[in-house]
């Protein structure tokens, strides 16, 4: 299955962080069965966030968005795994929790658009460029997990 694997960036923003949902984020991840490839905690400066929400830049949200972004730690993460990128933003919901699903990260932990506590890239070009923003090369660790034979058959 090795030709289907891809990656995705997801990051816990600073309201996920401070209310303590790193780990149930992690979790929702790891048990569905993707695989962590690379993990830190930053805090990105502002100059950073306008370079990861560059497509927002036009929006009239866009600086308090950098501002947010860059208020305290995230946690940066890189997920690999078969179609992880689209059933990632599934796990994650609607970008306005009003709007996200229950079972979804957001519909069940997440009140405003403001405040949706997760990032997760929407496509492979976005994937490939968050991933790269956000992490050197050698940051990201390929690995075999014993569980893949049983998740993946
Ligand atoms: P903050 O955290 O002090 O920057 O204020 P918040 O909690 O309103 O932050 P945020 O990130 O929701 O919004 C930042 C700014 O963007 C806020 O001053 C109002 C503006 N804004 C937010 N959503 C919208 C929107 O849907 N339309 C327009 N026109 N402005 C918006
Ligand atoms: O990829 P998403 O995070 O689901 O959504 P997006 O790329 O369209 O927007 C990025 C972030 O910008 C989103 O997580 C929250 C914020 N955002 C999007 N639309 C609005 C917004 N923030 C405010 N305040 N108002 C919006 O309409």
């Amino acid at each position: 299955h090795a030709a289907e694997m891809e990656r995705t960036f997801i990051a816990i923003k600073p309201d996920g962080v401070q209310r303590g949902l790193i780990s149930e984020i992690i979790s929702r991840f790891e048990r569905k069965g993707f695989k962590l490839v690379a993990i830190k905690i930053v805090l990105p400066s502002k100059e950073f966030a306008q370079k990861h929400y560059h497509d927002l830049k036009e929006r009239p949200f866009f600086n308090g968005l950098c501002d947010f972004l860059s208020s305290g730690p995230v946690v940066a993460m890189v997920w690999e795994g078969e179609g992880v990128i689209k059933y990632g933003r599934k796990l994650i919901g609607a970008t306005d929790p009003q709007k996200s699903e229950p079972g979804t990260i957001r519909g069940d932990l997440a009140v405003v658009v403001g405040r949706n506590i997760i990032h997760g890239s929407d496509g492979p070009e976005t994937a490939k460029d968050e991933i790269n923003l956000w992490f050197k090369p050698e940051e990201l660790v390929a690995y075999i997990s014993n569980a893949e034979k049983w998740i993946y058959g």
